[in-house]
């Protein structure tokens, strides 16, 4: 006899009691994310067809203008959210500037944070992109319009994050504060069945990812950790992996052991990653999971963001590779 797995859809109503402020509203604002991200994975998955049907900047078959995915995605959340009535602000890293939305009596208490489509150098190989998303309690009054302050609250604020990861098989990875649950889409029904209960980082981590391209630029601290990581010793070197897309090496190394680091460098002082839609979620899952999230000294989660789009060097993972990495940095 087959087992049978919890849908989404199930495991959300058995878990309603257990979400912070339990009015159905968060439940149905992840209801959403999870159908704006059946819509792009079906994009996603026939980005291959588009030279076929027609290339950027024509006309598809259906007399639709070509898209770029990462554009088509973020209309994609944003309608969906909107339409719903579901948030009562939107920040997303493809945005300029927050969508403040009057919806629902201008009841809704949350705001989204989204990276609708991260891994953009990878969207046109063919490798696994993600779309990351953050969730918070607006601090400003109910009824009124959002503000800035709304969203730049330190990722320790938040509600619930999490990824949907288009790989080999689409999954959404998420945590409300209680564990980080795994769904794997079926795509023949269009259902998400709970296939990683409770995610956590193995005790040890083994894999290291970083694009050492870049590693003549980077800090002191970071070089000697890596080449600490290629030492032959009892339990190195490491393994080195490195997709280039966050949600898919976050997502390997939780479930294998490991870190991933996107540090500073002397181009960028601040690295790469957006510290609202990147770093933030990724930081709170990790923590949920068992591991850590620093920018070399700190807590990602502490940090007091002063800008919607500021970035900050990430480092994130086994909590004991993360904590050998800090003493790294704290050396030099
Ligand atoms: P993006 O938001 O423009 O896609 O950039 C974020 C991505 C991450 O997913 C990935 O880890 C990193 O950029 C890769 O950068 P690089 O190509 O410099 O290694
Ligand atoms: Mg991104």
């Amino acid at each position: 006899m087959t087992k049978h797995n919890k849908t989404l859809g199930e495991f959300i109503i058995n878990k309603q009691s257990e979400f912070k402020y339990s009015s159905g509203e968060l439940t149905r604002l992840i209801n959403s994310i999870r159908l704006a991200g059946k819509i792009v994975n079906h994009e996603v998955n026939k980005a291959g067809l588009v030279d076929i049907l027609g290339t950027a900047g024509e006309e598809n078959i259906q007399g639709e203008d070509q898209q770029k995915l990462d554009v088509y995605a973020n209309e994609v959340f944003i309608k969906n959210l909107v339409n719903r009535e579901i948030v009562c602000g939107i920040a997303s890293e493809e945005e300029d500037d927050f969508i403040s939305i009057q919806g629902n009596n201008n009841e809704n208490k949350y705001v989204v944070l989204i990276d609708p489509l991260d891994g953009s150098s990878n969207i046109d190989v063919n490798v696994s992109v993600g779309t990351i998303f953050s969730i918070y309690r607006r601090i400003t009054l109910v009824g009124t319009p959002v503000t800035i302050e709304d969203f730049l609250q330190p990722g320790k604020n938040q509600v619930a994050a999490g990824y949907i990861v288009y790989g080999t098989s689409t999954m959404i990875v998420y945590s409300t504060g209680h564990g980080v649950n795994g769904f794997t889409l079926n795509p023949a029904i269009g259902t998400y069945y709970l296939s990683h209960p409770n995610m956590q980082f193995p005790d040890k981590g083994y894999i290291y990812s970083v694009n050492e391209g870049n590693y003549v630029h980077f800090p002191k601290g970071v070089k000697e950790y890596i080449k600490y990581c290629q030492e032959e010793e009892e339990d190195r070197p490491y393994t080195s992996r490195y997709i280039g897309s966050l949600v898919s090496d976050f997502h390997r190394n939780m479930i294998k052991g490991g870190i991933y680091f996107y540090p500073s460098t002397s181009k960028s002082p601040n690295g790469k990653l957006r510290l609202l839609y990147e770093c933030n979620p990724m930081a709170f899952l990790a923590e949920r999971a068992g591991g850590k999230a620093s920018d070399g000294f700190n807590r990602i989660l502490d940090i007091k963001p002063t800008e919607l789009h500021q970035r900050a060097p990430f480092f994130c993972g086994n909590k004991d590779m993360v904590d050998k990495l800090e003493s790294f940095m704290k050396k030099n």
